[in-house]
């Protein structure tokens, strides 16, 4: 058990007239998870599939295959970086930005409902106690479109994370990205970042807001805004697919889909006022349902970006059956 020095309790909270943070750097990067890991900068070590990564709060393993060789993604701050675990939670953090991660198993009782529950109550626990905002979260579970109806494991996973959320963000909800795994492993996975100060929430013109989508979808609208823009301007985006308003697109469709996706970023990214459009300075996770969608895909998204920007495509199952292919990561 450990914890932040009184003198980072004691900093300002989240004042957007203040300075704002360095950027965080988020990179794609294809080299060996411990030596990056030893680098006093490095806040976070992201590995896919069956990537073997040290046992340290900086580093987590993500049960997603990756297409082709899979590189790390590594986070890094303004350093040096400390570590820690409280309780579930595991954290490491540089005084601007920390990185945190709890993995919890499904139990046969509750099942992803509970789980997803437990983990926002810890998380929200976590949180109280320190000046932190979060501004980002991930996660990933196996099997999400499991069970029918409003059984769906996606929407008990809703439903269990708005009831142990409460009252944690106020209204002002960080970006988000929700993926199935594929490895029948039933352990949740949430892992986020936070900073210092509050970052802006953005929505997308193009969308209806999710906390705002109508019953058909389930009893319990997911809570996460489209875009989060860091205290440094960088635009953090959640899990884009090709919904526009609230309804699907392009059923059986993976090409028109991923134009759909991508015309949601565009959006998403001019309604956040970047300064460049969607390439140089983009770091995205592509995420196909179906392994065999995944060149053309690649490629689609290689050509909207004119071969700028860094890509990982991995298989993953979008919360929604008919949607094939989901797209998240930071601009700027
Ligand atoms: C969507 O736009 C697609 O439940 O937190 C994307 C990002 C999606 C986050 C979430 C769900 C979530 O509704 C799915």
């Amino acid at each position: 058990m450990s914890s932040e020095p009184l003198r980072d309790r004691f900093d300002e909270r989240g004042d957007t007239d203040a300075p704002s943070l360095r950027p965080l750097r988020i990179a794609f990067e294809s080299a060996d998870p411990a030596a990056v890991a030893a680098q006093p900068d490095v806040l976070a070590v992201i590995g896919f599939g069956r990537a073997a990564l040290p046992d340290d709060p900086r580093c987590l393993r993500v049960g997603l295959e990756p297409v082709g060789a899979a590189p790390i993604e590594v986070w890094r701050g303004g350093g040096p970086v400390r570590t820690g675990q409280d309780g579930a939670v595991r954290w490491a953090g540089d005084g601007d930005y920390t990185f945190f991660s709890i993995q919890m198993p499904e139990d046969a009782e509750g099942g992803i409902g509970a789980a997803a529950e437990q983990v926002y109550r810890w998380l929200g626990e976590w949180l109280a106690q320190r000046p932190l905002h979060v501004l980002r979260l991930w996660n990933y579970f196996d099997a999400i479109n499991e069970g029918d109806g409003d059984a769906e494991r996606y929407r008990r996973f809703c439903t269990g994370r708005v009831a142990g959320m409460q009252g944690l963000f106020g209204g002002d909800y960080p970006a988000a990205t929700v993926i199935g795994r594929q490895d029948g492993v039933r352990s949740l996975q949430v892992y986020g970042l936070a900073a210092r100060r509050a970052g802006r929430p953005v929505e997308n013109p193009r969308q209806l807001s999710a906390w705002r989508y109508p019953r058909d979808y389930g009893p319990t609208a997911p809570r996460f805004a489209r875009a989060m823009r860091t205290p440094s301007g960088q635009l953090l985006i959640s899990g884009t697919a090709a919904i526009v308003g609230h309804a699907s697109r392009h059923r059986d469709d993976v090409t028109a889909q991923l134009d759909e996706t991508l015309a949601n970023l565009d959006s998403v990214c001019a309604a956040a006022g970047a300064a460049t459009p969607l390439g140089d300075g983009s770091v995205l996770k592509v995420y196909v349902r179906r392994a065999e969608d995944a060149a053309q895909v690649s490629a689609g998204v290689q050509r909207h970006l004119a071969d700028r920007g860094e890509t990982l495509v991995l298989i993953g199952e979008v919360c929604r059956r008919e949607l094939l292919v989901e797209i998240d990561g930071s601009h700027g």
